[in-house]
């Protein structure tokens, strides 16, 4: 994994949509994104046979546009996928026991502060998801928001590390974002409530450097 594959880092699930959500992905592949997660969870979220169809119908999406397909938590899913990687929180498997199963894979993890963050860089993961940055309205446990200083101050004490920022990015935010430090923007909403949605993902994309 590059730096350069967390620039547009697409998550969704069926929930975050209000169209045919493989629409909604395949539109944001079309124009760009570089890494996608899947991430059905809610109340109304697929269970069984229909959830797993809907992530094979997500990588069969993702393969095709050549663009790495990361499975939220579900350990058991993304081995039976053979997903390219794993997203997990600090409540879900440890690091270590992760990585045993998930060799040569992608393993992210999510950080919200410099001592989570240690142990993820000392535990071997390839990438962090930083945040919540801003206010969020799709992830109702999320943390109290960090600002982009919590960005600065990341990225100081590890100026090469894979970093994506997450939580309330839009693209009128995002360049304060990634002048912060972060190598790209993690976003949910603001490419699924899109009335363009191309146009949200080409705009994320150009702010990119
Ligand atoms: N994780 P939106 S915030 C999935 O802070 C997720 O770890 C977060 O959605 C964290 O782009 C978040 O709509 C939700 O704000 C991101």
């Amino acid at each position: 994994m590059n730096r350069s594959d967390l620039a547009v880092y697409f998550i969704m699930g069926t929930e975050n949509c209000k169209e045919e959500p493989l629409n909604v992905l395949e539109d944001a592949l079309q124009a760009g994104i570089t890494m996608f997660q899947f991430r059905e969870k809610g109340p109304r979220a697929l269970k069984g046979e229909e959830y797993v169809e809907f992530a094979r119908a997500c990588q069969r999406l993702c393969n095709h546009y050549h663009v790495p397909f990361i499975v939220n938590d579900d350990v058991e899913l993304a081995l039976k996928l053979q997903a390219d990687g794993i997203h997990v929180g600090q409540k879900d498997m440890a690091l270590v026991n992760i990585r045993e199963q998930f060799k040569g894979k992608i393993i992210g993890v999510s950080v919200h502060n410099e001592e989570e963050m240690s142990k993820a860089v000392l535990n071997g993961a390839d990438y962090v998801g930083i945040g919540p940055i801003f206010k969020t309205t799709s992830k109702p446990d999320a943390e109290p928001p960090t600002g982009v200083s919590f960005i600065k101050e990341i990225r100081n004490k590890y100026p090469n590390y894979p970093i994506v920022a997450i939580g309330g990015i839009t693209t009128e935010n995002s360049n304060e974002v990634l002048q912060a430090g972060a190598d790209g923007v993690a976003v949910i909403s603001a490419i699924c409530q899109s009335s363009n949605r191309r146009e949200t993902v080409n705009r994320f994309k150009t702010k990119n450097y």
